[in-house]
């Protein structure tokens, strides 16, 4: 048994420490610790060993398992470390170069899609309203009707910052939604107000990133139905996306702050994998709604038999993406200059419903 392990060790080890790249590096952990891989293998026999054998054999191969997986850790920041240093020296700029004439700032995707946002709306009668990344538990997920529990309410899900001297566990706004919570509880309706800013969530992939933008809005007044809410979104969307009478189709979903809740598809085509807004008969989601649940009203003060209203939220980057046709959802904060300087936007091309809404 022993023979085995320490061989084992010595062979996994020394892939680890030999691998001279990433793929190299991932395929040595795959061998080692994926599904099929060998000490995987090795827990697998611990079934058919004798009761007497199982507790030893079990603890050897959990420090080998630890022992891989350090050297993998420690093999990973070193290639990193090199991949960085091939990369600044290949990147390399001088920034004590003087400015060239030609040389222009320009305004990254997010910022002019905000302002084409607060264009639109802006003529609907909305204010702007901005608040604190850094929330309470409270105005994030109390007032907002998430039942203790709640999966949002997750380690895994949520950052947060270690408990306060006041006791409070402050945490990074998970949505923009607590702006409006801050709202209804400091102005008298009616209120109509759009809430752009960065929000935060525990996730990283293709389509995630932990940092990134939403829109919300809010509406509170004494006669508000679901139609005035489809007839905002749609003019919202159809001057956005610049198309005058693009159709729109609500489907019913859940969210714990709206009731009833709804998400809104915009038509579109996905011919020859393309992907162009317009009414081609396909369908393409854009944004989740609804009416303020009564529990939220209430947790603001306000009374839900006088007082309703409606919400609406969506993610910047996205709509973003698919006005300007960018690919890649991380490449929005990768801060690369050619990479701004072909999607950014002029300076002083400041939008408006009437024009330079779009290039
Ligand atoms: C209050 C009451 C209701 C805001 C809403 C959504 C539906 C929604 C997601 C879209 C994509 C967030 O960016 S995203 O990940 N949002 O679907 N947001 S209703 O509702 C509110 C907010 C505040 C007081």
């Amino acid at each position: 048994m022993t023979d085995t392990i320490d061989q084992l060790r010595a062979e996994l080890l020394s892939a680890v420490s030999g691998a001279a790249d990433v793929p190299a590096l991932e395929d040595a952990r795959v061998n080692a610790l994926g599904k099929k891989g060998r000490i995987t293998a090795l827990m697998a026999t611990l079934g058919s060993l004798a009761p007497e054998e199982k507790k030893a054999f079990g603890q050897r191969v959990n420090v080998l398992k630890t022992e891989v997986s350090e050297a993998l850790d420690a093999r990973k920041a070193v290639l990193a470390g090199a991949a960085l240093d091939a990369r600044l020296a290949t990147e390399r700029m001088d920034v004590s170069m003087s400015v060239r004439p030609e040389a222009k700032g320009s305004l990254h995707p997010i910022s002019q899609t905000i302002d084409e946002i607060a264009a639109i709306f802006g003529t609907m009668g909305f204010d702007l309203a901005e608040g604190p990344d850094v929330e309470d538990d409270f105005h994030n997920f109390t007032a907002l009707n998430f039942p203790p529990g709640h999966p949002a309410r997750d380690m895994h899900d949520t950052f947060f910052l270690p408990t306060a001297e006041d006791g409070n566990r402050y945490l990074l706004r998970t949505h923009t939604s607590p702006v409006q919570i801050r709202t209804m509880m400091t102005q008298k309706p009616p209120i109509r107000v759009i809430i752009p800013g960065r929000t935060y969530r525990c996730d990283y992939d293709m389509t995630h990133t932990p940092m990134f933008h939403q829109v919300e809005l809010l509406v509170i007044d004494t006669e508000t139905n679901m139609s005035h809410l489809r007839g905002c979104l749609q003019e919202f969307v159809r001057t956005y996306f610049g198309v005058e009478d693009l159709t729109t189709r609500f489907r019913p979903s859940f969210f714990p702050f709206t009731e009833p809740s709804a998400e809104m598809d915009i038509g579109c085509s996905r011919q020859g994998g393309e992907l162009k807004i317009g009414n081609y008969g396909d369908w393409l989601e854009i944004l989740g709604c609804g009416m303020v649940h009564p529990n939220v009203l209430r947790a603001c003060g306000l009374d839900p038999e006088v007082y309703q209203g409606f919400a609406a939220g969506m993610g910047i980057e996205r709509i973003a993406m698919l006005k300007y046709g960018i690919p890649d959802l991380r490449t929005f904060f990768e801060s690369d200059l050619r990479w701004l300087r072909h999607y950014g936007f002029a300076a002083l091309d400041v939008p408006s419903v009437t024009g330079g809404l779009s290039r």
